[in-house]
Order: C-alpha cells, then sequence, then structure tokens
C-alpha cells in the first residue's frame, strides 16, 4: 500500500501535503471533506483509523500518524536528502516551538473560536461574543507571527523547511476570514509569495482546488 495522506483541502493537512509534492516520492492524496453533513472526517471507516476525527493522518501500510507537527518532523526526517528538517543547532526545537504555539493557541484556540463557535458552546446566543473574542486571540497571534518573519525569509534559520508551508495554511486562513493579510501583514504577505513561487506549493494548490488569497 502507498504512502497515504488523507487531507481536507485547504485544511493543517496542506502543510504535509506540501512537503510529500517537496520529496517529490509518490503518494496518494486522499482527498475527504472535514466538515458539513455527511462530513469524511466522520465516517466510521476513518474514526477507525483516526478516532480523533481529524485531518491530516499519514498512513504507510499499518503504520498511522496523526497530528500536522508529527507528520511534518517525520517526512523530513524520513527524507532528509530533501532538505526540509530546520537547520541550526536549534532548528528542530525552533520548529516544535513554532508548531506547539501555531497548533494550539492559535489553531485549538483562536482559529476554533472564529470559525467553530459551537465548539465551545451549545447556545448560539453565545456565538458572537466567542467569534469576536476569537479574533482578538487571532489578531494577537498575527501580529506577533509578522514581527517574527520581519527581516527574513523563512521561518527558522533563514532556510526552507517543514515549518513555513505549515505558517502558509495560517496565513490562507486569514485571506478566508477577509481579513486582507496583504495590507496588514507585509513581511508574512512576501514570506507567503516566496513560496507560493515553489513548484511544491502551486502542485499542492492545484490538486486541492484552493487559493492562498480568499
Ligand atoms: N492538532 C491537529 C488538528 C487537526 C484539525 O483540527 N484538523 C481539522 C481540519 S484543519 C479537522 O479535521 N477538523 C474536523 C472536525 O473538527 O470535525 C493537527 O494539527 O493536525
Amino acid at each position: 500500500m502507498p504512502l497515504t495522506l488523507f487531507a481536507s483541502p485547504g485544511s493543517s493537512s496542506f502543510a504535509p501535503h506540501v512537503v510529500l509534492q517537496e520529496i517529490g516520492k509518490p503518494f496518494e492524496l486522499a482527498l475527504i471533506t472535514h466538515h458539513g453533513p455527511g462530513a469524511g472526517t466522520h465516517k466510521p471507516e476513518f474514526q477507525n483509523m483516526n478516532p480523533k476525527g481529524r485531518v491530516p493522518v499519514l498512513t504507510d501500510g499499518k503504520f498511522v500518524l496523526t497530528e500536522s507537527a508529527a507528520i511534518l518532523i517525520h517526512l523530513a526526517s524520513q527524507n532528509q536528502e530533501a532538505g526540509l528538517m530546520p537547520v541550526g543547532s536549534d532548528g528542530l526545537v525552533r520548529a516544535v516551538e513554532w508548531f506547539n504555539w501555531l497548533s494550539s493557541a492559535v489553531h485549538a484556540v483562536a482559529v476554533r473560536m472564529v470559525w467553530r463557535a459551537d465548539f465551545f458552546s451549545d447556545d448560539p446566543a453565545t456565538h458572537p461574543a466567542i467569534v469576536s473574542k476569537g479574533h482578538e486571540h487571532l489578531a494577537h497571534a498575527h501580529a506577533l507571527i509578522e514581527q517574527r518573519l520581519q527581516d527574513r525569509d523563512f521561518a527558522v534559520g533563514n532556510a526552507y523547511s517543514i515549518v513555513d508551508p505549515y505558517l502558509l495554511v495560517y496565513f490562507r486562513w486569514g485571506n478566508r476570514m477577509k481579513l486582507d493579510m496583504a495590507r496588514r501583514f507585509p513581511s508574512w504577505t512576501a514570506h507567503a509569495r516566496r513560496l507560493e513561487a515553489r513548484l511544491a506549493v502551486q502542485r499542492a494548490l492545484a490538486a486541492e482546488k484552493v487559493s492562498l488569497w480568499g
């Protein structure tokens, strides 16, 4: 059975998808939906594989790996020749520093409050306040990312690594939220354009039929 990435277009699985495209070895992309009625992530066969009911999932025969950060580190370390591991003596810990913060405070809290207020409360009357607070958390996180990307081409060690496509996911989500990322975050936008020039990113965007800009 080939290496398979279970992914949903434009979701956090976009980052490992880009990395698989960078590596260039054969893989299968299993695109499913992750929200709405009949979502692929809610189907029993998917939940048997990943009881968390989330994408991405990477499988290789009986090997099943969940969590974007773990999949990204696994792909980079198993394919050293692709040069996607963060460089420098503290490259890996800097990557983990990015991954932990982005996947917890930014994704699981701020982004989810904006897009999935129902996850935090069953009372629709509370949802506008949750969304508004989520935007507040997100604005703070976005400002920090912009600051970190000032005067550097890439997130870690100033060389392209597995952290960069993961940051690109959050940039795209900002545009999906109509936050006018290009005007508000010039350094992050330059980073996104630098990534968009890469063939692997173009291939992943085309395969998922999504754009970075809206
Ligand atoms: N911590 C996980 C989060 C994954 C996650 O939340 N994925 C979303 C798409 S971006 C999902 O599958 N959501 C389905 C659901 O909430 O039912 C990771 O970083 O991989």
